[in-house]
C-alpha cells in the first residue's frame, strides 16, 4: 500500500465522481457504458443462465466461489484450504484428514491462485487448481462436483505464491516458493542474516495423473534464494518452458525498500521443464529427506486419508546444464504472462515506468548464441536487450498482470493508478485505457491465459471499494468489476462484490461445466464403511467407549430418531446415509453443544459428525436443511446416562 500515494487515489477518486455523474450522457469519455446499455448487457433475465462460471480465489478466506458472467451473482462457495461450517468441510470425520499437513491439522490457508485444467493449451471444464500461501499447499477441485478432492503440501518452501500455474496440458503444477529458507533437510537453526550463505529458493514440478488427477511432487529445482512471485507456462512454440517472476534479487533478508530495490533490474527465469524432466528421469537428481502430507478423497467412500511422504528428488541446475535461465526484468516484477501465441512473455514490474515484452524466438536465438550476461549463482543470465521484444512506454503506474483477449490485444492491470491498460502485443502501442475504482490486484478474461481466449469481457478484482457501497463497519466489502471489451472501448457495465479477497480468476464457458458436471452419487457405489443404504441397515454399535450410530436421512425422518444406552465419557460418531434417490434434496445433521459444525450429505453418500457428550442428559438433533414440507419432522433425541 506504501506506494498507492494518496494524491493518485484522489485524483483517481475524483475522475470517479465525476464519472459517475457523467455517464449517462457521455459515456465514452468515461469509459463506462451508459445505464441502460448496461443493464441490458449483464442481466439474466429470472429463470435463465449466465454465459460464464466465473471461478474466483477467496484470498484470506482460503475458499474459491463461483460466480456467474455477466450477472456477477454467486453460485457457490468451494472450501479448499479452510473449514467451512455450511457443510462440514474440514468438521466431518470424512474431510478433516484433507487439512492435515506436516505440521498437523491446518484449517485455514490464504488461497491466491486458480488455475483451470487445459488440454492443448484450451480449458476443458475437468478440475480447478488452487494455492496455500501460507502453509504450502496445492489443492485440486473437481468441476465435476465442486469439491476437494485433493491437497498436496510442499516442503522446502514457505510461502506458496509462486504456485499453481499449469502446463498446455496440465502435465504439471509448479510450486514456487515466495520466501527462501533454510532447506527442510539442513540445519534449519541459523541467524536469519546469513541469508545469502543459508537461504535456497526451489521450485516444485508436480505431476498430475491425467485420468484421475492425483498429484505428486515429481521433482524439484534447487534454485538461488531470491522471491518467486508468479509464474505462467509457455503455450504452442514455447511449451515445454516454464517462465517464473522473481523480485529481491538482492538477496536481502530485510525488504526495506532500500535492500530490495536497491537494483535496477530483477529477473525472469526461465525454465525448461522438458529438459528437467528429462534430468529427472536420467537420475541427475540427488533424493533428499523431507515431509510432507499429501491427501485425497476417495470415491468410493467420501473419506479423505492423509499420507505422509518422506523424500523428495531435487535437481540442481549445476548438474543440469541448458535447463534454467535468467531474463533481466525492470524492478520488482509481479506478475509474467504468456500470450495466446506463445511467442510474447509480458513482464510487470511493480516498481517500473514500463512493460517489458520478450520474445520467445529471441529467447531461443540467445540461448543457442551462448551470448550471456555473466550468470546468476551459476545461472546463466541472457541479455536484456537480446531478448526483448519491446516494451510499452509510460503505460500507466504499478503494473501487475495481463490477460489477452486473443485477438492480439493485451490488457493489464494497474495498481498504484487504478486502471486497466489495453495494448497491441506486436506494436506495443496503448490502445484504451479505463479507471477501476480502486487498486486492482489481478484481472481475468474468460480463456485469458489460454491458447483460445473467449474474449467479450475483462473482470476487475479490485483491492479498495472506498465509496462504492455503504460502509459495513470499518471493514468494506472487496470487489470485483466487469468491463465489456467486445469492441474498441473498453465498458464498464457492473461492480459486484465477493467473498473473501479475490485475486486470480479464470472463467469458463457454463456449457463445459453443464457437460462435466456430476449430480449424483449412487448409493450402489457408497462403499463407506457405516453406510446404512436403507432403514433396516440401520444399527447402534458399541466400540469400547465408541459408539457408532448409522443413521439414515430421507424425506421426513431419520432413522434410528430415539438412541439409548450411551454413557457419559462415550464419543458418538452419527453417520448418517442420504438415502434420497433425487439427485438434489441433501440432509444436514446437528446435535446440540457439539463443538462441531453440522454436516451436510448429499444423495448416496455418508457423511459423520463426532460428538462427545459433556453432560447426562437428553440432547436432540435435527436435519439443517429444509428438505421438504416434513423437515421439522426430522428430528430425534440421544440419551445420555451416567457412566
Ligand atoms: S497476487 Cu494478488 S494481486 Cu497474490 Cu497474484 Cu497480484
Ligand atoms: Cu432433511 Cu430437512
Amino acid at each position: 500500500m506504501k506506494v498507492n500515494s494518496s494524491k493518485l487515489f484522489i485524483l483517481t477518486a475524483s475522475v470517479a465522481a465525476l464519472t459517475s455523474g457523467l455517464q449517462s450522457c457521455n459515456s465514452s469519455s468515461a469509459g463506462s457504458a451508459s445505464t441502460n446499455d448496461a443493464a441490458s448487457k449483464v442481466y439474466v433475465a429470472p429463470g435463465k443462465h449466465d454465459e460464464f462460471y466465473n471461478i474466483v480465489s477467496g484470498g484470506f478466506n482460503g475458499q474459491m466461489s463461483v460466480y456467474g458472467i455477466p450477472s456477477g451473482r454467486m453460485f457457490r462457495i468451494i472450501p479448499v484450504f479452510s473449514q467451512h461450517p455450511e457443510n462440514g468441510y474440514g468438521f466431518s470425520e470424512e474431510s478433516k484428514p484433507m487439512l492435515n499437513t506436516s505440521h498437523g491439522f491446518v484449517p485455514w490457508d490464504d488461497l491466491h491462485h486458480i488455475a483451470l485444467s487445459t488440454t492443448n493449451g484450451e480449458h476443458d471444464g475437468r478440475w480447478a487448481f488452487g494455492n496455500a500461501n501460507n502453509t504450502p499447499r496445492i489443492g485440486r477441485v473437481s468441476l465435476s462436483t465442486f469439491r476437494t478432492e485433493e491437497i498436496i503440501e510442499i516442503p522446502n518452501s514457505a510461502g506458496n505464491h509462486s504456485s499453481p500455474f499449469i502446463t498446455e496440458n496440465t502435465e504439471y503444477v509448479v510450486a514456487g516458493t515466495r520466501f527462501s529458507i533454510p532447506l527442510d533437510n539442513s540445519n534449519t537453526d541459523v541467524p536469519i542474516n546469513t541469508y545469502k550463505d543459508n537461504f535456497k529458493g526451489t521450485i516444485s514440478f508436480i505431476a498430475v495423473d491425467q485420468a484421475t488427477g492425483h498429484m505428486s511432487i515429481d521433482f524439484q529445482l534447487l534454485l538461488p534464494g531470491v522471491n518467486f512471485d508468479l509464474a505462467r507456462a509457455g503455450k504452442g512454440p514455447s511449451k515445454d518452458w516454464f517462465f517464473f517472476s522473481c523480485y529481491n534479487s538482492e538477496k536481502a533478508n530485510t525488504l526495506l525498500e532500500v535492500n530490495a530495490s536497491a537494483k535496477d533490474k530483477d529477473f525472469i527465469m526461465a525454465v525448461n521443464w522438458k529438459k528437467a524432466q528429462e534430468y529427472a528421469r536420467a537420475g541427475k537428481g540427488k533424493k533428499v529427506p523431507v515431509k510432507y502430507a499429501h491427501n485425497v478423497l476417495d470415491e468410493k467412500t467420501h473419506t479423505a486419508t492423509s499420507t505422509m511422504i518422506n523424500e523428495v528428488l531435487t535437481l540442481d541446475p549445476k548438474d543440469c546444464p541448458d535447463m534454467v535461465y535468467m531474463m533481466p526484468c525492470p524492478k520488482s516484477p509481479h506478475g509474467t504472462d504468456v500470450d495466446p501465441t506463445g511467442e510474447y512473455i509480458v513482464g510487470s514490474g511493480k516498481l517500473a515506468a514500463t512493460i517489458p515484452v520478450f520474445s520467445f524466438a529471441k529467447i531461443q536465438q540467445a540461448i543457442a548464441s551462448k551470448n550471456f550476461d555473466g550468470s546468476y549463482d551459476g545461472i546463466p543470465v541472457l541479455k536484456y536487450d537480446a531478448v526483448l521484444h519491446g516494451e510499452v512506454q509510460k503505460p500507466g503506474l504499478g503494473p501487475l498482470h495481463t490477460e489477452f483477449d486473443g485477438k492480439g490485444n493485451a490488457y493489464t492491470s494497474f495498481f498504484v493508478s487504478s486502471e486497466i491498460v489495453k495494448w497491441d502485443i506486436k506494436s506495443l502501442k496503448v490502445l484504451d485505457r479505463v479507471p477501476t475504482y480502486y487498486s486492482v490486484g489481478h484481472l481475468s478474461i474468460p480463456g485469458g491465459p489460454t491458447k483460445k481466449p473467449w474474449g467479450k469481457y475483462v473482470i476487475a478484482y479490485n483491492k479498495i471499494t472506498k465509496d462504492r457501497y455503504l460502509p459495513t463497519g470499518p471493514e468494506l466489502t472487496q470487489s470485483a468489476q466487469l468491463y465489456d471489451i467486445s469492441g474498441e472501448k473498453m465498458k464498464l457495465l457492473l461492480d459486484f462484490p465477493t467473498v473473501g479477497e479475490p485475486h486470480y480468476a479464470e472463467s469458463i464457458p457454463a456449457s463445459l461445466i453443464m457437460n462435466n458436471s456430476k449430480k449424483i452419487y449412487k448409493i450402489e457405489e457408497n462403499q463407506h464403511p457405516y453406510a446404512a443404504k436403507g432403514d433396516n441397515q440401520t444399527k447402534v454399535e458399541r466400540k469400547g467407549n465408541e459408539v457408532h450410530v448409522s443413521m439414515t436421512a430421507v424425506r421426513s425422518h431419520l432413522t434410528p430418531d430415539n438412541i439409548e444406552g450411551v454413557k457419559l465419557g462415550d464419543v458418538v460418531y452419527f453417520h448418517v446415509t442420504n438415502v434420497e434417490q433425487d439427485w438434489d434434496v441433501p440432509h444436514g445433521f446437528a446435535i446440540k453443544g457439539a463443538n462441531n459444525s453440522e454436516i451436510l450429505i448429499m444423495p448416496g453418500e455418508t457423511q459423520t459428525l463426532k460428538w462427545q457428550p459433556d453432560r447426562i442428559g437428553v440432547f436432540p438433533f435435527y436435519c439443517t436443511d429444509f428438505c421438504s414440507a416434513l423437515h421439522q419432522e426430522m428430528q430425534g433425541y440421544i440419551r445420555i446416562s451416567p457412566a
